[in-house]
């Protein structure tokens, strides 16, 4: 079951972030599909209406959400597909983190930390969830942001429903490498 989730999420990351087309399903504006459309396209495997809600209660970084009728799911952030996820720009905390992989450093270093294939460079508020982010790259680099530095010279931040930062770049005199 555990295996089952976690490979439907990654069908669900994949479909509702990145390639919708690949199945033939639409997304509204919003980033919005069908549940009935999503299940008659997938193929695959047997996709249920109880799988699909199991997937967004249970999913570790709540990477997705139901709409109140229950009738549409979309993925909170991480799309590479144009959508508007109507976020509401917000103050962030003095520091922000960021977690990569030490073969990025020096690219970074020069040219800041850019949203490369997504909507926007993702920060956390937690040096655990950075570290977990890094992780997947291998050995991570932790770098500390100076958010609210960034704030005040005029760079818009944004808070996803899932605590995700969202902004759409950090130059590098924000980037604090000295306690990575
Ligand atoms: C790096 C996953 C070279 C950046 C995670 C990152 C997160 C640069 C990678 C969420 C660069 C992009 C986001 C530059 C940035 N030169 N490399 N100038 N600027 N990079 O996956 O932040 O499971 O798009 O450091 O857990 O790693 O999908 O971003 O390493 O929450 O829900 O380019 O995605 O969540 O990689 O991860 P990504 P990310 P999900």
């Amino acid at each position: 079951m555990k295996q089952n989730l976690k490979k439907t999420s990654k069908y669900f990351s994949y479909i509702l972030r990145h390639a919708p087309e690949s199945i033939g399903l639409e997304l509204d504006e919003q980033g919005w599909a069908s549940i009935d459309e999503l299940i008659k396209l997938t193929t695959d495997f047997e996709l249920t209406p109880m799988l699909i809600q199991t997937v967004v209660e249970t999913n570790d970084k709540q990477r997705f959400r139901l709409s109140e009728d229950g009738k549409r799911i979309k993925a909170n952030q991480g799309h590479s597909i144009e959508v508007d996820l109507a976020l509401t720009p917000i103050e962030p905390p003095e520091i922000l983190f960021h977690g990569t992989a030490r073969r990025f450093v020096d690219a970074i270093m020069k040219d800041g930390l850019q949203k490369m294939n997504r909507h926007h460079v993702h920060l956390s508020e937690s040096l655990a969830v950075a570290q977990s982010v890094g992780e997947r790259y291998g050995k991570p680099v932790i770098f500390h942001i100076q958010a609210k530095r960034m704030h005040e010279q005029g760079y818009v931040f944004y808070k996803t429903v899932n605590n995700v930062w969202l902004v759409n770049e950090v130059p590098i005199e924000f980037i604090d490498v000295s306690q990575s």
